[in-house]
């Protein structure tokens, strides 16, 4: 069996940390750390290169994708192992507008990363990505796999956790600024089914993302799954009387919260994903960047139906799409 990569020793602070508070190279020691550790690191940050190719998202296959890893054992215990490589991709968001997307696996959002509650999972971060990045899982786990130290470019680390509790998580880079990191693509979903799973349904991820095209601190562009206005053009097709099990995801930086809305049905909330019960039935639902819940419902009438955040600027700005009700055979 071979040996996972060793993980990066631990860096505190990367470069860009340091110029803001003004110290870099001046000598001083800031909570125990001195210059001799940060002169390397700025050294290699400088010297980083990163190629850029450009990606064409798959908002489709998005949609169904899940990446269940691949299962080792290792001294009598499973493991469920996930390769991720932190990347630059130029990234076309419409006929007009393309942007150098900083992402994991070649896509935005990244890779829907899916074990059972219990598991142990570990993931392999390789960062290829020219800037210091890193992989921050929401869920319960020890700090030492919390991913809030700088990968640097070009190195590997492992973060490894029991996969807990069940629900809809995410998994995002967490180095500063945060909101640039995340908004040029650096994020995805991560289920953790319960242990006795759910029942049978047609299951969905939408994750509702922005873009910050211009640096200015706002999005200019919307998007689920990566592509602005995609599903207005592909309505997803769903099957009449077919349960719907939504996995959705609010990753909007910039914007304090985003509501989601379908048109001409309800739908059953179970918050976080983190029941087998349903709390709540409504047809908007309200999450600050990073809630995420499980919806689900079923659409009794054939035909074509809007769903979008209600905050309809967010709506008209690429975070708008279309089911498609497939009429029952
Ligand atoms: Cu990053």
């Amino acid at each position: 069996m071979a040996n996972p990569p060793k993980p990066e020793k631990s860096e505190f602070w990367n470069r860009r940390q340091f110029l803001k508070l003004g110290i870099a190279g001046t000598g001083v020691t800031l909570a125990g750390i001195t210059t001799q550790y940060i002169l390397p690191s700025l050294s290699s940050s400088l010297n980083a290169q990163a190629a850029i190719n450009a990606i064409e998202l798959d908002p489709m296959n998005a949609l169904r994708d899940f990446d269940y890893g691949i299962i080792k054992e290792e001294n009598g215990r499973k493991i469920r192992e996930f390769q991720i490589k932190a990347i630059n991709s130029k990234l076309q968001l419409n006929q007009a507008v393309s942007l150098i997307s900083w992402n994991y696996n070649g896509r935005v959002p990244g890779p829907t990363l899916r074990a059972t509650a219990g598991e142990r999972v570990r993931i392999i971060f390789d960062n290829e990505g020219g800037h210091a990045h890193s992989m921050h899982f929401h869920g319960i786990h020890p700090a030492e796999a919390d991913g809030v130290r700088p990968v640097r470019h070009g190195k590997t680390t492992v973060y490894e956790f029991d996969a807990q509790p069940f629900g809809v998580h995410l998994y995002h880079c967490h180095i500063a600024p945060v909101t640039r990191h995340i908004s040029k693509g650096l994020y995805g979903m991560f289920i953790i089914d319960p242990p006795e799973g759910r029942p049978p349904a047609d299951e969905i991820v939408l994750v509702m993302g922005g873009y910050d095209t211009n640096n200015d601190g706002k999005n200019e562009l919307y998007a689920f799954n990566g592509l602005p206005n995609y599903y207005k053009t592909h309505p997803i097709p769903i099957q009449q009387n077919q349960l719907v099990r939504l996995y959705i995801l609010n990753i909007i930086e910039f914007d304090p919260a985003a509501t989601f809305h379908i048109h001409a049905n309800f739908f059953q909330v179970y918050p976080t994903g983190m029941t087998v019960k349903p709390w709540q039935e409504t047809d908007v639902i309200t999450m600050g960047t990073s809630e995420r819940h499980i919806l689900e419902f079923s659409y009794p009438f054939p035909g074509k139906y809007m769903f979008h955040p209600h905050q309809d600027a967010i709506a008209e700005s690429g975070c708008m799409g279309f089911f498609e009700v497939l009429p029952q055979t």
